[in-house]
């Protein structure tokens, strides 16, 4: 199907700027060379990137009013470029104890199942029913179904509210998962079949490991050159200055140290950038980060888009400052 430009301006017009979304079979046919930013038609948030076989993946928040967060999409591209929307791979109906505020998920494959660890309801205290949940399906696109019939963390430790997680395998394949809201962050061993906690190896469950007083939210691990890169967002999300920031250590429980902000706020392309994702494409050693922003302009609270730029590192390991661009990023496809 080929679109005349003013057809394609419609297309977009209809589609970026609200719910009425195209299904893959309507997505046009594009000859773009780079993906351009925004990567994904309408509002969304938090995205979680992974790659799965030759295929990239995005997981985001449905960025909308908490009662209307009941179901999570997702999108696949196999170049950064062309993505394709997945409708309702998790959706509420399939979680028991979740009512809304379904969250920024976090999505892993082990021995050949994807798990989509999800926040669900925005509890407010140990009074109320929610937290951290893990979803599995036997594909990437699901349908993902509650793996417990509870949440894995349904409480409040050491003052972090449970959500924003993010899951980790180390080296030696152990699985942690780091995560907390309200200004303070946890990380918890995970059981192999991810029912539950083990103890760390001082012996807890669940030890702070807060990177730094600006630490809001947004939590993300990685390893490289043999060091520990804790990424979080700082600021508030409702407003302009929303930024990721990031620290290094030896150890995945720290102690951290905050070495600075690498995204924010841009006043020439986008706002209160953050709640980010990265992708790791090792074949050319090449990194993007995947994040949300807010358009020049909008200061709506749930106005937030995804956005793909490249992110690269000094010679030393730090993160350089990420450029954000409208651009995105060219085309990568899997090897
Ligand atoms: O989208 C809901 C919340 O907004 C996330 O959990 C936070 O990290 C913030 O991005």
């Amino acid at each position: 199907m080929t679109l005349s430009k003013k057809a394609m301006a419609a297309v977009l017009a209809a589609t970026i700027g609200g719910w009425v979304l195209p299904t893959p079979a309507q997505t046009p046919a594009t000859t773009a060379k780079t993906s351009g930013n925004p990567i994904l038609p309408g509002w969304y948030a938090d995205p979680e990137a992974a790659v799965f076989g030759k295929t990239y993946w995005i997981y985001p928040t449905r960025s909308t009013v908490y009662a209307q967060q009941v179901g999570f999409d997702a999108f696949s591209s196999p170049d950064l470029v062309h993505w394709t929307r997945h409708p309702d791979v998790l959706s509420i109906a399939a979680v028991s104890w979740a009512r809304q505020a379904l969250w920024a998920p976090s999505v892993v494959e082990k021995d050949g199942k994807y798990y989509l660890f999800f926040a669900a309801n925005d509890i407010q205290s140990d009074d109320e029913v929610g937290g951290i949940g893990v979803a599995v399906a036997d594909r990437p696109e699901g349908p993902y179904h509650d793996l417990l019939g509870k949440p894995l963390v349904g409480a409040f430790h050491n003052g972090a509210q449970p959500i924003d997680q993010f899951v980790f395998k180390d080296d030696d394949g152990t699985w942690y998962m780091i995560y907390g809201g309200w200004r303070h962050a946890n990380i918890v061993r995970l059981k192999d079949d991810f029912t539950g906690v083990l103890p760390l190896a001082d012996g807890t469950l669940f030890k702070e490991i807060t990177p730094a007083p600006e630490y809001v939210e947004g939590s993300l691990m990685f390893k490289r050159g043999g060091h520990y890169y804790y990424m979080w967002s700082e600021g508030g999300w409702g407003g302009p200055d929303y930024s990721v920031a990031y620290a290094i250590a030896d150890v995945p429980t720290g102690p951290f140290k905050r070495i600075g902000k690498i995204l924010q706020q841009d006043p020439k392309v986008a706002t209160s950038a953050g709640h980010h994702s990265l992708i790791h494409v090792a074949d050319d050693d090449s990194w993007y980060i995947v994040y949300h922003r807010r358009p020049l302009g909008d200061t709506a609270r749930d106005h937030r888009v995804v956005a793909i730029d490249r992110m690269s590192f000094d010679a030393q390991g730090h993160i350089l400052p990420v450029k954000m661009t409208t651009e995105g990023v060219a085309a990568h496809p899997l090897r």
